[in-house]
């Protein structure tokens, strides 16, 4: 296998809405590049990118999946991500090792929930980006009138730089080629074949067209650009070089978003597209510098606020906390170079967990050349790791490589305990990449092993399954004991449950989802607790008084040591601090966990014999509950940030139906499917929202949720909670 040199290569993240022919056009790019002796169909699980078992059953993406097309000198590769937005976080993390995001858009349909969404997330880190028109051969794709208004919709949408750098040709024969308005030759196609067209003269009816659109595109290529624009004004066009060559500039620096045409299906335009990425797309050293974490350096004093910072310390020196917590120091930013002369590092993007082959992790090259066995460190973890044989993934086939440049995306097998979102390298020079955001599950299942051995294979089976997929989560219910498996949604769910059965022979019965509530307080209160006992010879004596005030919401626990004197000996403030935390964690009010307060230990007393760790834990948890009882503790439940799209005519009866779930509608906009209504909804009120959705609008829309944040629960709706959840055990005795 060649390895290619980091300006060779071209990363890209093919993201687009469900079902916009991804997949598809991946399988068609690879076709036409010669990399699979036929194409490869979504059906027949014969997509490279498609091998996931069950995204072969369910015939759509649900993790990002990695192929290579070698094409006239360069490595394409294309990551292939999830276009259905309940894995749409995939598609986000997948713009991290990339440097174009191509834009699939169904010609049918335009733009789509899941379009913007993408837009955003490409948006967010300045990815350039490209644009594809597919399924121009579906009978019911727009006519000519219907794509200068699609085209106009997306100009609305996301400005006059979105532009066509093609035209289709589309007539009695249907979709069979493409005009490139940068060089105006003609291309046409044989549908249903290799993906090569053959040059052709530009047909008559779409010669004028042809003849505008390219103007149009050259006059937005000198905009900003004095010396092509009096090239322009002078010559009245631009030669092709210096169109080429400022097209490609205005590509890499976000100024223009070309529009392409292609049907993947039919493979009309592949070979054009792989040209039009060889040339355009930016390779990944000619991005900027990236700009990592460095070392862990102290604070580099403040101007101006010194004194209160000195006073600071000092007071927290009097505490007897350490002056310098790890969370003082800050990190040096390291800028890098996509370059083989840099020390080299890896970020990790993707974990694939198979029983067979184990653990392979996809990373890409931030600097630096890497090579088979190369010993690296894990700088997230602080342990040493080896690349034992390198490899590139072209689906789940691993193809050998003895090194790898700069920029490129690799994968390694067997790696010890490295996983998404960490950075690993040359050991003498430490950087951190900063992971993608991901967000908070949205649904919470309970699940039950089918039999004893089930039981026992589980926590294995579900650990394995959360190496590769960050969203899921696994734990047990407090209350109940049941374990609990979260994720994104149903779908999502279902497709974990079903994996265990088929990878790991796991067996589980999914009941019914849960949502997580938590506990707080609305008030201060401040109450002291004592635990005394004397049995026998040694007694038990711990005392303390702490005062409870409540935080913003997500603020968690914040432990503040305000003893004074050695009222109680130092080596004992963990121990109420634990106490502390083990009765917030057992809840208060239905035994779910008690957060956003601050605790500030206040006074206390000892005794010289009596007293042991033991002894101030019990002390705290009486006074926590003490404390409880006086500071209007509340009930809380997460919001979830709710999209829904659906054709116009079903708005109203979408937002009567969301109020009458205690949501709060936030906006509503016209997309190019339907109208799209944002709205917080609390979780409780949206576990079977899918049914729902379905019946209003007979099956034609689409919701997307995310966690948002946690709000008290109205008093009338939590006394029906709490009056049907199980009280907490509160066995301190006091005395
Ligand atoms: N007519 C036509 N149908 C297409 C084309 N591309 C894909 N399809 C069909 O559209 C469906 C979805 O195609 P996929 O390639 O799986 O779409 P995707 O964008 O990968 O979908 P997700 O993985 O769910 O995001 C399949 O049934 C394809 O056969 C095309 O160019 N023309
Ligand atoms: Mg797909």
């Amino acid at each position: 296998m060649k390895v290619y040199a980091g300006s060779d290569i071209r990363n890209v993240a093919v993201v687009g809405h469900s079902h916009s022919g991804k997949t598809t056009l991946i399988a068609a790019l690879l076709y036409a590049a010669k990399m699979t002796p036929a194409q490869g169909r979504v059906e027949d699980g014969s997509a490279v990118t498609a091998y996931d078992e069950e995204d072969v059953a369910r015939r759509t993406t649900m993790s990002n999946a990695l192929a290579f097309a070698e094409w006239k000198g360069v490595k394409v590769n294309l990551i292939d991500t999830p276009g259905f937005h309940m894995f749409v976080h995939e598609a986000r993390a997948a713009m991290l090792p990339v440097e174009t995001a191509l834009i699939v858009l169904n010609a049918q349909t335009g733009a789509e929930a899941v379009t913007d969404r993408v837009w955003r997330y490409a948006a967010e880190v300045n990815l350039p980006r490209i644009l594809v028109i597919n399924q121009v051969d579906h009978p019911k794709a727009d006519s000519r009138i219907g794509r200068q208004h699609m085209i106009e919709l997306l100009q609305e949408k996301w400005g006059r730089q979105v532009v066509p750098v093609q035209l289709p040709i589309v007539d009695r024969d249907g979709f069979h080629g493409v005009v490139d308005l940068v060089t105006m030759k003609a291309f046409l196609y044989q549908p249903g074949g290799d993906g090569h067209g053959e040059p052709g003269k530009i047909p008559e009816a779409v010669a004028a067209d042809a003849r505008a659109a390219h103007e149009a595109l050259v006059e937005l290529v000198a905009e900003g650009k004095d010396e092509l624009m009096e090239e322009f004004f002078r010559e009245g066009t631009i030669p092709e070089q210096h169109l080429v060559a400022a097209l490609h500039e205005a590509i890499r620096e976000d100024r223009i978003f070309p529009v392409l045409y292609a049907s993947g299906l039919r493979n009309v335009g592949a070979d054009h597209l792989l040209d039009f990425l060889q040339v355009y797309a930016p390779s990944p050293v000619e991005r900027e510098p990236v700009a990592a974490g460095g070392i862990l350096v102290p604070p580099s004093p403040q101007p101006g606020n010194g004194e209160a910072a000195a006073s600071d310390s000092e007071a927290a020196a009097s505490n007897g906390e350490a002056v310098s917590a790890p969370e003082d120091m800050q990190q040096e930013i390291v800028m890098r170079r996509v370059d083989d002369a840099e020390p080299a590092a890896l970020y990790i993007y993707k974990t694939m967990s198979d029983p067979f082959t184990g653990r392979i992790s996809f990373f890409k090259v931030v600097s630096g050349m890497v090579r088979t066995d190369a010993a690296v460190q894990n700088f997230t973890r602080q342990e040493p790791e080896r690349l034992a044989h390198l490899s590139i993934m072209q689906g789940r086939k691993a193809v050998e490589v003895p090194e790898l440049h700069a920029g490129d995306l690799g994968a390694v097998a067997k790696l010890r305990v490295s996983l998404t979102g960490e950075t690993l390298g040359e050991k003498a020079h430490e950087i951190f990449i900063e992971p993608v955001p991901m967000p908070e599950p949205a649904m919470t299942y309970a699940i039950e092993p089918k039999s004893r051995a089930d039981e026992d294979k589980l926590a294995p089976a579900l650990h394995k399954l959360m190496e590769e997929d960050q969203m899921v989560r696994f734990f047990r219910d407090p209350q109940t004991s049941e374990f609990l498996v979260a994720g994104t949604g149903q779908p999502h769910i279902e497709a974990v449950v079903s994996k265990l059965k088929r990878r790991y022979h796991t067996e589980v019965t999914l009941k019914a989802p849960k949502v997580p509530y938590r506990e707080t307080i609305r008030s201060r209160a401040e109450a002291q607790g004592r635990h005394k006992k004397q049995t026998g010879g040694h007694g038990q004596f711990g005392d303390c008084r702490i005062r409870l005030e409540p935080l913003p919401r997500g603020s968690g626990i914040v432990f503040v040591n305000d003893i004074f004197g050695g009222a109680i000996p130092r080596q004992y403030i963990p121990a109420v601090e634990k106490g502390i935390h083990e009765s917030a964690a057992r809840g208060y009010l239905a035994g779910y966990p008690v957060v956003d307060f601050q605790v500030s230990l206040l006074d206390g007393s000892y005794h010289d014999v009596d007293s042991s760790e033991m002894s101030f834990k019990l002390a705290a948890r009486i006074a926590f509950r003490k404390c409880m009882e006086l500071a209007r503790p509340a009930l809380l439940e997460p919001v979830m940030h709710v999209e829904i799209e659906a054709p116009d005519e079903f708005a109203g009866a979408l937002i009567g139906d969301l109020n009458s779930r205690r949501g709060r509608v936030q906006g509503m906009e016209s997309g190019g499917a339907g109208t799209i209504v944002r709205a917080d909804v609390p979780m409780a009120e949206m576990l079977t929202y899918g049914t729902t959705l379905t019946a209003i609008t007979q099956g034609r829309g689409s919701f997307h949720m995310e966690m948002d944040h946690y709000d008290v629960v109205p008093q009338p709706v939590a006394d029906k909670i709490l009056a049907t959840a199980k009280a907490p055990v509160h066995d301190d005795a006091e005395d």
